[in-house]
């Protein structure tokens, strides 16, 4: 009987991920991505990655017969991308499957920043709606706003569509204007957030957007001004943001992302005007599905077809077979 494909799965991962893929191929687990835990012989044997995180390039020069990285995740910050199309190995991502949920979650998250909705529950579960009366009228609110969106891709644009329901005007930075948007373009971040009183961050984790919003950015945005930022927390520099937030150089932020998770820092912790998530944005059994499901089926049509769905665009290759 011909050997199956043998699949590398390491660290934690939704359990769909692995029954669907131990429906067609060999699965084997490691606790972390670290060369250490596979030796040199069962290294050489692994065809494919499934792998929600990290995934760099010591991992990718220890798999010697290594075709395809699918990664659980539209953000792919964590696989040394280069490093794979360096060597011909594909690399797949999630995207789509999960805009309307991240969309969703941005939303909520600035209703929950603005209108103060976590404070107003915890005054009535604390007994003070029966101790002290009403819960204080919110000092902002939605109405009259202006929105900027800070990476107007595939999630930013869901973004958009739902605010429109809002009657909030909307304009966007992005490197270069988008053909077809009916929304302003502003050529730097900067302007952006001279022009607008909320900034929605939903920009990936690259070099280029490492700390963008600074202590300037959210002077720029104003005493009025609102931060959401649902991307990555590398985008934003905590230490001014906490300052901004305490000075009153912005009114309130909403972060569904760190720089450095699981840690948040105490000085964003100490602020009452930041809400404040675990990274949650696609965190509902039927997007997460949705994204394992994109995971496992990239392998089967590699594998099968010769083709990934959602092929990264740093590799656009099809499967060299014989
Ligand atoms: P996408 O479709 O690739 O959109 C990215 C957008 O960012 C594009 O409009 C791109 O436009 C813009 N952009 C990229 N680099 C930029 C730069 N240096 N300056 C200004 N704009 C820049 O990606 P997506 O599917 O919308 O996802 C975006 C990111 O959201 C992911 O990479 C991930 O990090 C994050 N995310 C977070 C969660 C969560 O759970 N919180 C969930 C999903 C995604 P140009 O190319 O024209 O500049
Ligand atoms: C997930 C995300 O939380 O897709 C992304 O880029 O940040 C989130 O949807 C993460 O990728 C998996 O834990």
């Amino acid at each position: 009987m011909a050997s199956k494909t043998r699949i590398l799965v390491p660290g934690t991962i939704r359990e769909r991920v692995l029954d669907r893929l131990r429906e067609g191929f060999d699965v084997v687990r490691i606790d972390r991505a670290d060369p250490s835990l596979l030796a040199r012989s069962e290294a050489a044997s692994i065809s494919g990655v499934a792998v929600s995180g990290s995934f760099g390039a010591a991992m990718i020069e220890h798999l010697p017969s290594l075709e395809i990285i699918a990664s659980f995740g539209v953000g792919y910050d964590g696989i040394d991308a280069q490093a794979a199309a360096g060597r011909g190995i594909a690399v797949t991502n999630t995207p789509d499957v999960l805009n309307d949920e991240v969309a969703d979650t941005a939303i909520g998250l600035l209703i929950n920043t603005v209108r103060r909705l976590p404070q107003a529950e915890a005054w009535l579960r604390e007994g003070r709606w029966t101790r002290e009366g009403a819960f204080p009228l919110t000092p902002l609110s939605l109405r009259g706003r202006k929105a900027g969106i800070y990476g107007l891709g595939r999630i930013g644009l869901a973004i958009a569509e739902r605010l429109k329901g809002f009657g909030i005007e909307i304009a966007y930075h992005t490197r270069r204007p988008h053909e077809g948007v009916p929304y302003a373009y502003h050529p730097s971040l900067t302007a952006l957030a001279e022009a607008v009183d909320i900034l929605i961050a939903i920009v990936p984790k690259t070099p280029e957007t490492h700390r963008t919003i600074d202590a300037a950015i959210l002077r720029a945005l104003g005493a009025n001004g609102v931060l959401i930022n649902v991307g990555r927390g590398w985008t934003v520099d905590e230490a001014a943001l906490a300052a901004a937030l305490e000075d009153g150089v912005i009114a309130a932020a909403g972060l569904d992302v760190f720089y450095d998770e699981p840690n948040v820092p105490e000085a964003l912790l100490a602020q009452p005007n930041a809400t404040l998530l675990p990274h949650v944005a696609s965190a509902s059994v039927v997007t997460r599905d949705a994204m394992a499901d994109l995971v496992v089926d990239n392998l089967f049509s590699w594998f099968g077809r010769g083709a990934a769905l959602t092929p990264v665009p740093e590799t656009p290759f099809t499967r060299k077979t014989g």
